[in-house]
């Protein structure tokens, strides 16, 4: 596996300097902000990223993510146009030293969560999506802003988005996303790029809007639009997890061995009863998923795409993008480390 750690470039308070003293730090994922979705990335912007990462002595080859415009989504506008800067960016890309792509297909907003510091018995605070505080909300009819939504959208924006999407539902988003696949993924494998749809977070509709991404039918369903490995996944355990009817460890073995994981992003999470979830630490114990089990499903079936430590908590005072800090996430990475080793081992001297 290749560990990686994502980095918002020079406005993110976490710097290389500190990233690169994580041990076995080896992947930088990251992408260009300093453009909207649907517009061509400059090339000055890519190069100065590898140059960052160059001279730390990282490797940025992971995007996270190129956006999917929403009318490519939604399949009106100009969408070939669309698809056809999409493309240019994967070329761009390759030609600064990429091998993965993230992405996802998700409607308006890209995760859901109620609470952004939700504060722990240890002190520590997490990102946490509570029902209770999300019943009665409705996008329709109230101005609702949760944290994490582009605050970009107007509220008339987010509601002509929202019926859109409803008057397409899952099966014209799945007809999109084919339109879609079926352009960029020939572009991929010529320039050595492997694409990885992101899940959907959480795995299930909210507020009515379709999520096609969630389970492992779909997964299957996804994968056989295009059978080649760079149309392939970023498997979050903690977006899938939070469905407590996904079979995580299950999930990773089989698309593991499938050779259609380019890229994990390890986390765990804490179901409670009523669905709601807990974004906690990364040990097994302190969560819903078994991270050894997944680890070991990983390296049992010759696993060699990138890691990251997905989201942290907020721990020793530090401040930032939420789930973003240095501190936590540098735990996950050493412990993520530790189980990779130990399962290595464990299979080597069998
Ligand atoms: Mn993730």
């Amino acid at each position: 596996m290749k560990m990686s750690f994502r980095w918002y470039g020079e406005s993110d308070p976490v710097s290389l300097e500190y990233i690169r003293q994580i041990p076995n730090m080896k992947s930088i994922v990251s992408a260009v902000y300093d453009v909207k979705p649907g517009e061509v990335w400059p090339e000055e912007s890519l190069a100065k990223m590898k140059k960052q990462c160059d001279d730390n002595g990282l490797i940025f080859d992971v995007v996270e993510s190129i956006p999917v415009h929403e009318d490519i989504k939604l399949g009106r506008g100009d969408v070939d146009k669309l698809i056809d800067v999409y493309c240019e960016n994967i070329r761009r890309c390759a030609k600064y030293g990429v091998k993965c792509v993230t992405y996802n297909f998700m409607p308006v907003f890209d995760w859901t969560r109620t609470q952004l510091d939700k504060v722990a018995p240890d002190g520590s605070t997490s990102l946490v999506m509570y029902w209770e505080q999300m019943k009665g909300l409705d996008p329709l009819k109230d101005d609702i802003h949760l944290p994490g939504w582009d605050s970009s959208y107007t509220q008339d924006e987010v509601r002509e988005l929202i019926t859109a999407y409803g008057e397409i539902g899952s099966e014209g988003l799945w007809a999109n996303l084919e339109r879609f696949l079926k352009k960029v993924i020939p572009v991929c494998e010529e320039c050595d790029v492997r694409m990885a749809i992101h899940p959907d977070d959480p795995p299930y509709p909210i507020f009515g809007l379709p999520r096609i991404i969630t389970d492992e039918a779909a997964l299957d369903r996804m994968l056989a639009i295009v059978d080649s490995p760079a149309n392939s996944l970023c498997l979050c355990t903690g977006s899938l997890g939070c469905a407590a009817s996904n079979d995580v460890v299950a999930m990773v073995r089989k698309y593991s061995a499938m050779d259609r994981i380019a890229f994990m992003h390890m986390r765990n999470i804490l179901i409670m009863p009523d669905g709601s979830f807990e974004e906690s630490g990364h040990l097994s114990d302190c969560g819903s998923l078994d991270m050894y089990e997944i680890t070991k499903a990983l390296v049992e079936t010759g696993f060699d795409g990138y890691v990251r430590p997905d989201h942290g908590r907020m721990i020793w005072g530090e401040t930032g993008k939420p789930g973003y800090g240095l501190y936590d996430r540098a735990l996950g990475a050493a412990y993520i480390n530790g189980l990779f080793e130990a399962c290595e081992k464990s299979i080597r001297n069998a």
